[in-house]
């Protein structure tokens, strides 16, 4: 019986060190934001391995890749393992790509072992993930999830946008022609490090993701007057510098003093003409914020967004918001949560029930079907870094649960 079945430590191993050399930096982590280089070579890569294993591979039209193993009866539907290959800027090695590499350790173990079921097992690796141009592009395409408005993006992203495609053969009316029908689909499941301190602080071997975050994300252009920086009076400033900077420091304190359990960043900041001896006459920034519920969300954008109004009327300049990601916070399924719990105890592992406050493409996917995802401990808690690391028996923990997991769902006829 299946109960008993493992994946293959050792090859796991191989292909993840294998990988890591794609885009590899020089203080251990990798470079692989989405449609570079080196993310295209590690998608080649997974396809040539996942071949190798006589899998069957595909590419669909948002670039997704993936490996399919027919398992299941004639015309079944198909339970999804997956994640991404892409990386933040000077990012981790385990971010996406584990959960990636389990998956294709998942179809190899059990194909190798000949072995059966009700539904067919896939692993896939979704385009963007991370969002260099927005977040979860591929998985939103698989689900149906994307809108033309979706993809006409800022005049000055456009260009990289097009070229990004024309590099790999896509085009915004293929990304937008992926949806699969989701009656195909049984459900989805995603094993990825947990990118925060909880488990290793309770020594706990896996988290069960009972729900995943909401997202809300807005280009802010802050217009003020540029001037001679030695010769205009300095109360006389409409200075797009100072206004971004005070609106970063209202964000930080609206955060801390009004919404426990929430994060804002500003991740991006650009000045403009960006000269030593000119005064800022526009500043560009980025507005992530993320809440665990609707409400919450809905509250702290209306908080950020009336505080971006006192930053305009303090400073004297103008002000343009463009909407960016929009991600509700989802449950995932209380079936595979079950699933995922029994898996533990037959594996003799710990296990704790906790929400993630980092988005991952099984929120885009629980809108279409059931979808549980499943957490490793990371070493400090550190992620979208170079010294993001787990030990590596947690990974085969982690694998062994996602195989498990995965079979009892693929045995399962109808989840519910
Ligand atoms: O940004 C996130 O939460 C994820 O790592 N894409
Ligand atoms: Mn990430
Ligand atoms: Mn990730």
């Amino acid at each position: 019986m299946w109960e008993k079945l493992r994946i293959n430590e050792d090859r796991f191993h191989r292909d993840f060190e294998a990988l890591a050399k794609i885009g590899a930096t020089s203080d251990g982590g990798v470079d692989r934001p989405a449609f570079s280089p080196a993310h295209s070579k590690a998608r080649q890569w997974f396809l040539q391995r996942a071949a190798a294993a006589g899998l069957k591979t595909n590419v669909d039209s948002a670039g997704n890749h993936s490996a399919l193993y027919p398992c299941g009866r004639p015309k079944a539907q198909v339970v999804l393992l997956g994640s991404h290959l892409d990386s933040v800027p000077s990012g981790g090695r385990f971010d996406g790509a584990l959960g990636v590499l389990a998956a294709l350790e998942v179809l190899r173990t059990v194909k190798e072992n000949g072995l059966r079921f009700n539904t067919d097992l896939e692993a896939v690796d979704f385009t963007d993930e991370e969002g260099r141009f927005l977040g979860f592009l591929g998985s939103r395409a698989l689900t149906g999830n994307l809108k033309t408005e979706d993809l006409s993006f800022s005049t000055t992203t456009k260009p990289t946008f097009r070229k990004a495609l024309n590099s790999t053969g896509l085009t915004p009316e293929s990304i937008l022609s992926a949806a699969r029908n989701k009656k195909t689909l049984s459900g989805y499941l995603e094993l990825h490090i947990e990118q925060g301190p909880v488990l290793e602080a309770q020594k706990k071997d896996i988290g069960i993701v009972t729900g995943i975050t909401g997202i809300l994300s807005f280009s802010l252009t802050f217009t003020g007057i540029a001037g001679h920086a030695g010769t205009f009076p300095m109360e006389k400033r409409k200075d797009a510098g100072w206004a971004a900077a005070s609106f970063i420091l209202a964000v930080r304190r609206i955060l801390l003093n009004k919404f426990p359990g929430c994060t804002a960043t500003v991740g991006k900041l650009h000045l403009e003409p960006g000269a030593v001896n000119v005064i800022p006459r526009q500043a560009v920034l980025s507005l992530e914020f993320r809440a665990g519920d609707r409400t919450t969300l809905e509250k702290l954008e209306s908080v950020l967004l009336s505080a971006t109004e006192k930053t305009v009327r303090r400073y004297g300049t103008k002000l343009d918001i463009v909407p960016m990601e929009k991600t509700p916070p989802v449950p995932t399924s209380s079936i595979i949560q079950k699933t995922i719990q029994k898996t533990c105890r037959c594996l003799g592992l710990s296990s704790l029930h906790m929400t993630s406050g980092a988005g991952h493409d099984a929120q885009i996917l629980a809108r279409i079907c059931p979808a549980g995802l499943i957490f490793i401990p990371s070493i400090g808690g550190i992620s979208h870094s170079p010294r993001e690391n787990t030990r590596w028996k947690d990974c085969v923990n982690g694998a062994n649960i996602l195989l498990q997991t995965a079979l009892s769902l693929a045995e399962t006829k109808d989840i519910p």
